[in-house]
């Protein structure tokens, strides 16, 4: 019987190898793809976003356990969809315009497909144009901004603007280095997470899960 909790185990600990084994044991034993997605690799990820949250592992762990997850997601996906098991909501994530500044962005990308959320990412660099378009084109419940540099920061007020003048549903959430609660407030941006672990509290609290 495929072991999800040693699956999870591999996930925590980054072996991407054994995540891998593990998932496809998993499902040539007829695990529902939905019950390795929740036990499996999401409770993984879960606990290393509460420990990183803790301080108790720092980004390289996060990152490493993050590929694994990636990997293991890559054999999942076609299972998942085949089954119709829903995302738990799409978000569209970039680093805004004029800003080439990724890690901390691709981190939050990883962790929401770790929580669940479908990710559209758009790299970086991502004008308040093309964020508003994706969102629509992909009907994303969520659009998240990340930037790294204070004057990068007014994109993402243009990106809220935008979003407001476009009429979408869309929620708006922002992080990076220099960016605050205050700051959040200030554009009308509907959230702001200081890491990646809080991101993904921040975007499920945001579409009500
Ligand atoms: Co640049 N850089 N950089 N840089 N760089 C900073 C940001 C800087 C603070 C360095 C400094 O001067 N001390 C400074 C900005 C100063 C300021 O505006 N206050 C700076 C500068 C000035 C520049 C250049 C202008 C330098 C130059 O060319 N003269 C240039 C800008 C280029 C551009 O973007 N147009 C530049 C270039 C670069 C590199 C290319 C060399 C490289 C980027 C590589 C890459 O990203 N692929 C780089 C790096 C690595 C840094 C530092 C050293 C590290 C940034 C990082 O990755 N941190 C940085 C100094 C520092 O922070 N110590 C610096 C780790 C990352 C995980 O953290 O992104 O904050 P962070 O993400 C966190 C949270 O903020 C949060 O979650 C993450 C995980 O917990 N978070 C979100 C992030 N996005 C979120 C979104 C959310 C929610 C949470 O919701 C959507």
């Amino acid at each position: 019987m495929a072991d999800l909790k040693a699956l999870s185990e591999a996930i925590i600990t980054g072996d991407q190898a054994r995540a891998l084994d593990l998932t496809k044991e998993a499902i040539a034993e007829g695990i529902s793809p939905e019950t390795i997605l929740n036990e499996g690799l999401i409770s993984g990820m879960d606990t290393i976003g509460v420990r990183f949250k803790n301080n108790e592992v720092y980004i390289p762990e996060v990152l490493i356990a993050a590929r694994a997850m990636k990997s293991a997601l890559e054999v999942l996906e076609p299972k998942l969809v085949e089954a119709g098991v829903e995302p738990v909501g799409k978000a569209v994530m970039g680093t805004v315009q004029g800003d080439l500044h990724d890690i901390g962005k691709n981190l939050v990308a990883m962790m929401l497909k770790g929580a669940g959320f479908e990710v559209v990412d758009l790299g970086v660099d991502v004008s308040a144009q093309k964020f508003v378009e994706t969102a629509k084109k992909t009907n994303a419940r969520i659009i998240g901004m990340s930037a790294l540099i204070t004057t990068t920061m007014p994109s993402m007020e243009k990106t809220v603007k935008a979003v407001k003048a476009a009429g979408l549903a869309v929620k708006t959430m922002i992080g990076g280095a220099p960016v605050t609660q205050n700051y959040a407030d200030k554009i009308g941006a509907d959230g702001y997470a200081p890491d990646a672990a809080s991101a993904v509290d921040l975007a499920k609290s945001l579409i009500g899960k």
